[in-house]
């Protein structure tokens, strides 16, 4: 008799019409397979969906190009398909589940014709964890079934876990005709399933990623009493050799995969990676939260990254132990067959390709490589990877960090009195946009615990969430906002960023061990200049004094812009988000 996973490959099978169909079992042998097949046959728009590059310099890294329509994620094509509208919230686009389905079925009759349907088990978390999921996801695109293969555990051991129950986190994926108006990424909450067509960029086309793991899991989380987090989790380590780990949330493209890696600048402290995106988190029996990376990969951006910004990184990317390690729309030197971006150590290549694979000219003012470009490796590459990464039980959470981009306003560093001012801290977050989405880039957001395109139900609940979540922890993680990016009157930003970040992180787990005290102010508390270890910085007096200050004028026209975005939920907001925020209207 047929089991339930194999029923619903056929059904899919049946509508979508695949030449074939295939049982991916996540070896690096069937990735070299792929790969071959995305060289020699696979095509996008008549292109290769796979290049070769220079295996002595990047050893088993390959160039993928998308379609040139297809870069980042569409939030305004990304639907949360609850029953009721309410239960998504503003938050996120909704269309009634029945109608959703009756779009995507006319969408994908057929649309596997010609090529191939990769069928992908594969475990959120490590499989003896007893948080993680198995998931069965459908894919016609090799790039998505060799970069699920990095991302995720991927196993036919996943096919048996789930044996013969039919509640199995489904992904249902195909490129579609790759048209912006034939694309759409809908989540069916309470049926654990993803329906992406159109598109093949990593946000909308990895399903375990953002999909199920933030918007689908965060409804989980929501019923069954966890977080699903848009969070890097990193053990810090001080000189004495204790390891304090902490989680951090930031909008994309702000910084997450460097602090995740980060090269310490001060001597004695180090930084032990477990994940730079995604934080599962449960309270254990001892009353602490505990975190864990459902993922297996980077899926980061490539602009920007050096030996200056993240070494650890290119450390990784250059590693070749776990194949292999794709980078996607980067420019490329056709001379040395290398990968290239804008932010790269040394000189600019003389004979690139950009992102499209046209020759570039400097001089017509357009960038090489792609602003959303990225590179897709395993963390089993990464030098700094933590011991406690397999750990199934997570590791233990000491502090929470939430981060944006803004430019003025908001303080280095910030922590809140307690968990519900710092949910509070969380719900009022806000960051200037960037190019990991498609919209308009520079503009101010409110994105509470960088959750805003993740959360997959209302927000206003999500904040009722995290309270409830409070409640149960006897040793809750204290709760802190960051923020590198103030600028002077220059423009120019104050804090230097990078491997100096851990002159804050040192900050935040003296705080967390009752080492220091803290200067009280209305919107929490800022350190003491003194008890920030700034030797060696050359800032001036009165900028650093602005990293720490709070403009009573500028927090008043935040604190309404507070008000109207938490007004737009209604009912949903928690009374006690209202009165911490009465709190903080009254000091201001
Ligand atoms: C990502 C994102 O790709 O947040 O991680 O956009
Ligand atoms: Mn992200």
């Amino acid at each position: 008799m047929a089991t339930p996973i194999e029923r619903w490959v056929e059904e899919q099978a049946r509508l979508m019409r695949p030449d074939k169909i295939y049982w991916c079992d996540g070896s690096e042998e069937e990735a070299r397979r792929l790969i071959e097949i995305g060289i020699c046959q696979e095509k996008i728009d008549g292109e290769p969906v796979f290049y070769k590059l220079n295996h002595n310099l990047w050893p088993g890294a390959y160039l993928h190009r998308s379609h040139s329509t297809d870069v980042a994620r569409t939030e305004h094509l990304t639907y949360v398909c609850h029953s009721d509208k309410e239960s998504a919230g503003l938050n996120n686009n909704w269309m009634p589940p029945h109608k959703a389905k009756e779009m995507l079925r006319k969408l994908s009759d057929g649309c596997m014709r010609g090529r191939t349907m990769y069928v992908l088990p594969y475990m959120m978390g490590h499989p003896s964890s007893p948080y993680a999921k198995a998931c069965i996801q459908l894919t016609d695109s090799s790039y998505v079934a060799v970069s699920m293969r990095i991302m995720t555990r991927m196993h036919k051991d996943a096919v048996k876990r789930i044996g013969n129950r039919d509640d199995f986190v489904k992904g249902l994926h195909s490129l579609g005709d790759l048209h912006p108006e034939r694309r759409f990424i809908m989540h069916f909450p309470d049926e654990h399933l993803v329906w992406s067509i159109g598109s093949g960029y990593g946000g909308n086309a990895l399903l375990g990623k953002k999909c199920f793991s933030l918007r689908i899991a965060s409804w989980l989380g929501y019923q069954e009493g966890w977080l699903a987090e848009h969070m890097v989790i990193v053990g810090i380590e001080d000189p004495a050799g204790n390891i304090t780990y902490v989680t951090a949330a930031m909008p994309s493209a702000c910084g997450k995969t460097n602090l995740a890696m980060l090269q310490s600048a001060l001597g004695g402290y180090k930084v032990w990676t477990l994940g730079d995106d995604i934080a599962w988190l449960n309270v254990g029996a001892d009353g602490r939260l505990y975190a864990i990376n459902p993922e297996t990969g980077f899926f980061g951006v490539t602009c920007g990254t050096s030996m200056k910004t993240n070494p650890n990184m290119l450390r990784t990317l250059k590693a070749g132990k776990f194949f292999p390690t794709l980078f996607t729309n980067t420019a490329l030197n056709q001379d040395t067959n290398e990968p290239w971006w804008e932010g790269l150590d040394g000189p600019v290549p003389k004979n690139l390709a950009d992102w499209e694979g046209n020759s570039w000219d400097k001089a017509q003012g357009k960038k090489a490589a792609h602003p959303n470009s990225r590179f897709t490796t395993s963390l089993y590459n990464c030098p700094t990877l933590s011991r406690d990464f397999d750990n199934p039980k997570g590791v233990p959470i000491s502090a929470i960090i939430l981060g944006g981009r803004r430019t003025d306003l908001i303080p280095l560093v910030t922590e809140a009195f307690n968990w519900p001012n710092g949910v509070f801290l969380g719900a009022r977050g806000g960051s200037e946009t960037t190019a990991a989405a498609a919209h308009q880039v520079g503009v101010l957001r409110r994105d509470p615990m960088a959750m805003l395109p993740f959360c997959g139900y209302n927000m206003g609940d999500y904040f009722k969430h995290w309270l409830n979540i409070g409640k149960k922890l006897t040793h809750p993680p204290k709760i802190f906002s960051v923020n590198w990016f103030r600028t002077n009157e220059k423009d120019e930003f104050i804090w230097p960023g990078f491997s100096e970040n851990i002159r804050v992180l040192k900050w935040i787990i003296e705080r967390v061990n009752n080492r220091i005290e803290a200067k009280e102010t209305p919107i929490g508390f800022v350190p003491y200049l003194k008890d920030l270890n700034l030797e060696g910085l050359n800032i001036p007096e009165n900028e650093l004094k602005k990293l720490t200050s709070i403009n009573m004028e500028d927090w008043c026209g935040e604190v309404k812009e507070i008000k109207d975005f938490l007004e737009q939920f209604g009912k949903h907001i928690p009374e006690e988000i209202w009165r911490q925020y009465q709190a903080l209207a009254k000091h201001i």
